[in-house]
């Protein structure tokens, strides 16, 4: 396997931090101990963990206003993977790439996957692009795609959705991601029911063409690009069309896809309860899908969500396991940098929800507890795990510090050096 960093700068780095780590990891298991928690479960349990990075993450996203690109950003889908490859050697918990079709569209994708497996990588979910036309293109998604009134564009939306789950079964993906922009900016533009009606007409040939051990999820979002009326803009829609569609119809939920204040951890619930959670896109955001770092405005919420997780865990035993990904748009810092802090965090939020004592929350609710209930949460929230997550990383073979690591080793001057800026690089991130 290549390693991107030298792996003696990454042991020379663990080594300057062995001793304060030990430190720190023997006073934590000292406090766990006293509530009857062994540390070395929780580290062997954060070692479990994994989430995919998103190729078109790796390169400066921007906004409606503006992008200011940022040095040696990747100009194609190779260079993406190198980043992507950093991102894991230091973390060891980003084993897998999730790709957009056509942005990293390989011309070669025996070529691109031994790439991936070089650097340890796998590939993730793909997903599909009918939110953007493409040079070449024969048909307009201005008035939509899967939902359009026209056939000739559905059915070249749905063609595109069918290429994706061909590139990703030779990619050895298992799964599609649908998110469409489809909607209304007017009132009357559009039917409502009739472009919901044509969606899962067009999502039933898609459907139709997933391998048996694949799953389509439907990714809701509240708004933008449709800002009166988006057609699957909430999970009660996205959930109606994954029970139309089957047992391979799933739900995704992106953190930022919701309005402000929404209880998403009890989506989560709900979805898992009823056998529909396929999968999360993690970011964080303030006002609207703002694509921030995970655990960057609201650290608490994505360890609810994280104590809903556990809670299904619990009741449904091996077959629960929704997938993770990071949906983030950088335009202020080093992506590999927030993207690495961003995996770190939502691993944080894995193994504090772990902490969570289950009976003790169960007994609480059982007898209307609820200030120990809410503070029973809160224990397990408030618990600094960093050293557990360090030492799993170091372990690994990963980076005590990844953001220190990695700007030790200088890797984006090099980088920097080796790739020219490029106007308008692919990948944008901006939706
Ligand atoms: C849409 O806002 C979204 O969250 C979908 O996941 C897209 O595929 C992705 O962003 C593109 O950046
Ligand atoms: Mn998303
Ligand atoms: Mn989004």
């Amino acid at each position: 396997m290549t390693t991107v960093i030298d792996a003696a700068l990454v042991a020379e780095h663990n080594a300057k931090l062995a001793s304060d780590l030990k430190a720190d990891y023997e006073a934590l298991g000292g406090m766990l101990a006293r509530r009857g928690v062994d540390i070395e479960e929780l580290t062997s349990l954060a070692q479990t963990f994994a989430v995919a990075v998103p190729s078109w993450g790796v390169g400066t996203g921007g906004t409606r206003f503006a992008r200011f690109p940022g040095r040696g950003e990747p100009r194609n889908v190779f260079e993406k993977l190198d980043d992507c490859g950093v991102i894991n050697q230091l973390t060891k918990a980003t084993p897998t790439v999730s790709l957009h079709f056509p942005w990293d569209r390989p011309s070669d994708a025996r070529e691109l996957r031994e790439a991936a497996s070089a650097l340890g990588l796998g590939f993730d979910a793909v997903n599909s692009n009918t939110f953007q036309d493409q040079a070449g293109q024969e048909q307009t998604y201005k008035f939509g795609s899967l939902t359009a009134n026209s056939r000739e564009v559905r059915a070249q939306a749905i063609a595109h959705n069918i290429d994706c789950i061909e590139l990703g079964k030779s990619l050895g993906s298992q799964s599609l991601t649908v998110w469409v922009g489809d909607g209304a900016n007017f009132p009357g533009q559009s039917n409502l029911r009739g472009a919901l009606e044509r969606y899962l007409e067009s999502m039933r040939e898609i459907y139709a063409a997933l391998p048996d051990d694949w799953t389509v999820m439907i990714e809701h979002k509240l708004f933008e690009p449709a800002f009166y009326a988006t057609t699957i803009a909430d999970w009660g829609t996205s959930f109606a069309c994954a029970q139309a569609l089957g047992p391979k119809a799933k739900c995704l939920v992106d953190l930022g896809h919701h309005a402000p204040n929404t209880n998403i951890e009890m989506i989560v619930a709900r979805l898992a309860q009823f056998g529909k959670l396929g999968g999360f896109h993690f970011n964080d955001s303030k006002y609207g899908d703002d694509d921030l770092d995970s655990g960057s405005i609201n650290p608490f919420q994505l360890f609810l969500v994280f104590n809903e997780l556990a809670d299904a865990a619990q009741r449904d035993g091996a077959g629960f396991k929704p997938s993770y990904m990071l949906d983030q748009s950088h335009n202020v810092t080093d992506p590999v940098e927030s993207l690495m802090s961003s995996a770190v965090e939502v691993q944080r939020a894995f193994v504090q929800a772990a902490l969570v004592d289950r009976a003790a929350l169960a007994g609480f609710q059982e007898s209307n507890d609820v200030l120990q209930a809410a503070q029973t949460l809160k224990q397990a929230y408030r618990t600094d795990v960093s050293a557990i997550l360090a030492m799993a990383r170091v372990r690994a073979g990963g980076a005590a510090d990844p953001v220190r690591c990695y700007r030790a080793s200088g890797y984006r001057d090099r980088v920097a050096a080796a790739r020219p800026p490029k106007a308008g690089a692919s990948g944008s991130g901006i939706v």
